[in-house]
């Protein structure tokens, strides 16, 4: 006698739970999304026709999503069932099976409304899961199945056999209890995330208005970036693996150090106070030349001039250190807090109180600067001090002091490795100069003479701004560049330099093919 098909089946079964039990944990630590379940139930649900929807939701009615959500987890059920036995044949059979779930996970998480790459990390984890759990249980049974083979007729054998599965029924029992205890805490941080998700949800904020783009800013040109950034689509850094959750009443902000009266803030002063509303461009350092760590949005907030005026500065003082919940931290040059450049202690993003993982309740944004020197998302301290006295997080790992952005431009049509009708070909992308503004681009194709491009128009300085132009193009692969001048008539530096220390230099260059 071998160890017993039910044995194999328990396996997969309580190694499909923990799968679950992890990737829900998962979910719930690194997004404020539900479990990967609920995404391939939202799919389902996308996917299936009207008629029968409307049909089976007559015949359960309101139970309808309860009972796809359960439906789902009783395939999966089967389903690893089926691998735990599958297992016993081939491994790498079983495996695939995972894979194939895990895969139809992924893309169901991957189809959720503004879906990033961090939201695919808990059906990674949950399929990492799936195979050492299975992989632990299977163990023992194979050996008393290798065993098997050898000494079918020894009555030792039916011993051992028996202790396999006293062994996967141990372990089983054991990581099913885990899970278990997994789940029940996954819900409880799941709660408290998504109780600041409400929160957020439901705050009104009077004094911030809806962004409205610029006439003129935006142009016609099909496949160009568009002017403003949505926030789904916007680029998120942060060294935090948990992003913050802070409920708006439990914020608050210390304006303290080289100033004469400390300041504490909570949500409910700062709303109190006057608004400024602003587009302003945001700029990562780690941008390389033409990439897409960059975005535009509309911020509404509070003056940091006015706040650190009220505080009263001290005259030696030339650095402001922020710190936000998560302990991350950054100097920010005092001059580009108190001059009117119009840098914000931001509470909302485009018209809607800030994402929480761009910084809910309260970031600062600072025109004109890097975000690793300015951007501080979910910010609670404010030390006004003199950079010789600090040191912050990313300037301990090499990176500039002060952080100012370098005027740049991007070709974003033709994209590199685009194919486009010979002849008039348009040309387009973005540029900008913060704190100067753009006097010009120019684009130049396989290093003939530089086109002046049309620019389009931009509120302020420190907007990035489209621009548009076309050029005759014969046939055959082309490569097109772009430089801006900034409204000192500057023109932007060619050299190219690399990201570290304080930005990278250079002309963005795309290749592209006509025929
Ligand atoms: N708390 C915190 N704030 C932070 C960071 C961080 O790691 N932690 N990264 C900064 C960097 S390097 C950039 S470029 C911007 C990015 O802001 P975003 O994620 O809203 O686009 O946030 C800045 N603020
Ligand atoms: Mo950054």
């Amino acid at each position: 006698m071998r160890s017993s098909r039910g044995a194999w089946s328990l396996a997969g079964v309580v190694a499909g739970a923990a799968g679950l039990a992890t990737s829900y944990v998962a979910a719930m630590l690194l997004t404020i999304r539900e479990s990967p379940v609920v995404a391939v139930a939202e799919l389902v649900i996308r996917i299936t026709p009207g008629w029968l929807a409307e049909y089976l939701i007559g015949l359960v009615g309101q139970l309808d999503k309860p009972l796809l959500i359960l439906g789902i987890f009783g395939f999966l059920a089967l389903v690893c069932a089926w691998a735990g036995r599958l297992a016993r044949r081939s491994w790498w059979l079983s495996v695939l099976v995972l894979a194939v779930l895990a895969a139809v996970g992924a893309l169901a998480v991957s189809l959720q409304r503004g879906a990033t790459a961090t939201d695919g990390v808990p059906v990674v984890i949950g399929f990492v899961t799936w195979l050492a759990v299975l992989a632990l249980l299977v163990a023992p049974l194979r050996r008393a199945d290798e065993n098997g083979h050898e000494a079918a007729a020894d009555p030792a054998y039916d011993e051992a056999a028996g202790h396999a599965r006293r062994t996967v029924l141990v372990r089983a029992g054991l990581i099913a209890a885990a899970a278990a205890v997994l789940g029940v805490a996954g819900r409880v941080v799941g709660r408290g995330r998504r109780h600041v998700e409400e929160s957020r949800r439901l705050l009104r904020l009077p004094q911030v208005t809806e962004p409205a783009v610029p006439r003129g800013a935006r142009t016609d040109l099909e496949g160009i970036t568009p002017w403003a950034t949505r926030n789904d689509r916007f680029y998120l850094i942060h060294t935090a693996i948990i992003v913050p959750t802070i409920e708006p009443a439990d914020w608050s902000l210390r304006i303290h150090g080289a100033v004469d009266r400390e300041l504490v803030l909570t949500y409910d002063d700062l709303l109190r106070r006057e608004f400024t509303e602003q587009w302003v461009t945001l700029n990562c350092v780690s941008n390389p030349v033409g990439g897409d760590l960059i975005g535009n949005a509309w911020w509404s907030g509070v003056r940091l001039a006015d706040l650190l005026e009220e505080a009263g500065v001290h005259a030696d003082a030339d650095a402001v250190l922020q710190t936000s919940h998560d302990g991350w931290t950054c100097g920010t040059p005092l001059e580009a807090l108190t001059d009117d450049r119009g840098a914000m202690l931001a509470v909302a993003m485009n018209g809607v109180p800030l994402p929480i993982e761009h910084g809910f309740p309260v970031r600062t944004i600072v025109p004109g600067l890097y975000g690793y020197v300015s951007a501080t998302k979910w910010v609670e301290d404010l030390e006004v001090t003199r950079f010789a006295d600090i040191s912050a997080y990313w300037t301990e790992r090499g990176w500039g002091e002060r952080g100012p952005v370098k005027m740049s431009s991007r070709v974003d049509v033709p994209r590199s490795g685009e194919q486009v009708e010979a002849g008039e070909v348009r040309f387009g992308g973005v540029a900008w100069a913060q704190g100067t503004g753009i006097s010009a681009v120019e684009f130049a194709v396989d290093g003939g003479p530089w086109t002046r491009a049309e620019l389009a128009s931009v509120p302020n300085v420190d907007t990035w701004v489209q621009w548009t132009g076309s050029l005759d193009v014969e046939p055959g692969d082309h490569t097109v560049r772009v430089r801006a001048v900034d409204a000192d008539g500057t023109v932007q530096d060619g050299t190219e330099r690399d990201v570290l220390p304080d930005g990278a230099t250079g002309w963005h260059t795309s290749d592209f093919t006509a025929s």
